[in-house]
């Protein structure tokens, strides 16, 4: 830790007592989840290297940003458009929400039984833990659930807070409501900016995410061979530190990871033995550290080939037509490329369910793992639906539910076992 960092870490208005506990608990378990992996891709060192200093370098990179007159924005949902956020020269950072670290703060305040991912986040603000909420000059909510919507109301008396309402269909009048939410999202983020944001620098901006887009999705489709080149953790990570990492240096990092995985398959070698159960993940998304369920099912013998999550194929799935067109035409764009993430906040949304049979063909797995934080409502109703069309399917399904604590990670341990050898090829 350098001296420097705390003293940034201070200026940002950090309680760096609280800040430290939590620092010093993420290198024994990063140890174990990931640097204990053996034959991991080299090209994982740069990932391992920002986890290594997640609060450093890129804080000083936003702070710098930030200095020089420009804005940095925060997010926590998949649904607020970062094309527009990066065309009016600010920076989109998606925030920690991962941890169970900070969920007894927020509990402070807000109901227990609210899931953990807001929790989370909440606490996060509450503790002034989070280097990058700190940085940031506004949070961009949405009206994806109840419990964020309600909570983003109570974070707005701690930080600027702004929210989209995302619509609950997808017929031609939500299609509506969500194309104004756009086009005055622009207008918060100009008059944020000062800067305007022309029909240029719209089309480099959606340039520069759907490199970023066609990176994540070169990816996972290496993930489709087998033996799989890399572990679902590793692909998992990357993903991650996708939501707050520059993007040219993401697309660069991502893309020359591949080099090496497509050489990997070339070459026939892979991270897990041919016959490891392939599984595929779906459900609710893992915000950074939130790793469990991937390390239990790959300490178990399985190999994660693939997430049909917020974290996963729903990030990334889907480019912005790129176009010349005006900045209205592009927005229309724009605003229709986001109503395709099949979030379980639509009814009906069975896009999705058609997706994860999809995936699981292209992706050859052996079983699917319902996963959804423990109070989701929205993804834990919507499993029956999923356990339905996978029955129809023939493909095995096993549902967990949790939270971010360690507690049930033995039970969670003896189903993944049993389930992995129910499904053995
Ligand atoms: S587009 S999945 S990132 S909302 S887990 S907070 S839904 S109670 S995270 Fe999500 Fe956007 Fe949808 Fe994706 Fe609420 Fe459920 Fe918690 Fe959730």
């Amino acid at each position: 830790m350098k001296t420097d960092d705390r003293k940034m870490w201070a200026d940002l208005g950090i309680d760096l007592q609280r800040h430290d506990t939590f620092l010093n608990l993420l290198p024994p378990v990063y140890q174990e989840t990931y640097l204990s992996q053996n034959n991991r891709p080299e090209h994982m060192e740069f990932f391992d290297f920002v986890v290594g200093d997640i609060h450093g370098i890129r804080v000083r990179e936003l702070r710098e940003h930030a200095q020089n007159g420009s804005k940095v924005v925060a997010a926590y949902c998949v649904f607020v458009p970062e094309e527009i956020v990066l065309a009016a020269g600010a920076i989109l950072v998606g925030l920690c929400a991962g941890a169970q670290f900070s969920v007894p703060l927020a509990e402070d305040i807000l109901p227990r039984n609210t899931c953990a991912l807001i929790k989370s986040s909440f606490g996060f603000k509450l503790g002034r833990i989070c280097p990058y909420v700190q940085t940031s000059h506004l949070i961009v909510g949405e009206t994806t659930c109840d419990g964020k919507k309600k909570m983003f109301e109570i974070l707005g008396k701690y930080q600027p807070v702004y929210v989209m309402e995302v619509p609950n269909k997808k017929t031609q009048l939500s299609r509506a409501l969500w194309l104004g939410e756009v086009k005055s999202f622009k207008q918060v983020i100009e008059k944020l900016t000062g800067d305007e944001i022309t029909a240029d620098r719209l089309a480099q901006a959606t340039k520069l995410v759907n490199d970023r887009r066609r990176a994540l999705q070169r990816l996972y489709s290496a993930r489709k061979a087998a033996p799989v080149p890399i572990s679902g953790k590793d692909a998992l990570l990357v993903t991650q530190v996708a939501f707050y990492d520059d993007v040219a240096r993401c697309i660069q990092q991502v893309n020359a990871l591949c080099d090496e995985v497509e050489s990997r398959i070339a070459g026939g070698d892979g991270v897990f033995p041919a016959n490891a159960r392939r599984i595929l993940i779906t459900g609710s998304p893992m915000a950074i550290p939130n790793w469990k369920l991937h390390h239990i099912l790959e300490t178990a013998g399985a190999a994660v080939v693939c997430e049909e999550t917020c974290t996963g194929t729903r990030y990334f799935d889907n480019l912005v037509p790129e176009c010349e067109g005006t900045v209205e035409e592009q927005l229309e764009n724009i605003a229709d490329r986001y109503l395709k993430i099949n979030c379980a906040c639509f009814t009906p949304n069975d896009e999705r369910l058609s997706d994860i049979v999809r995936l699981a063909k292209e992706y050859n797995v052996d079983g699917v793992v319902h996963y959804n934080l423990q109070f989701c409502h929205t993804y834990a109703n919507e499993a029956v639906k999923v356990e339905e069309t996978l029955a129809e399917a023939g493909i095995p399904l096993l549902r967990i539910e949790s939270d971010y604590s360690n507690e049930d990670e033995g039970q969670i341990r003896t189903r993944v076992e049993a389930f992995l050898e129910m499904i053995r090829r």
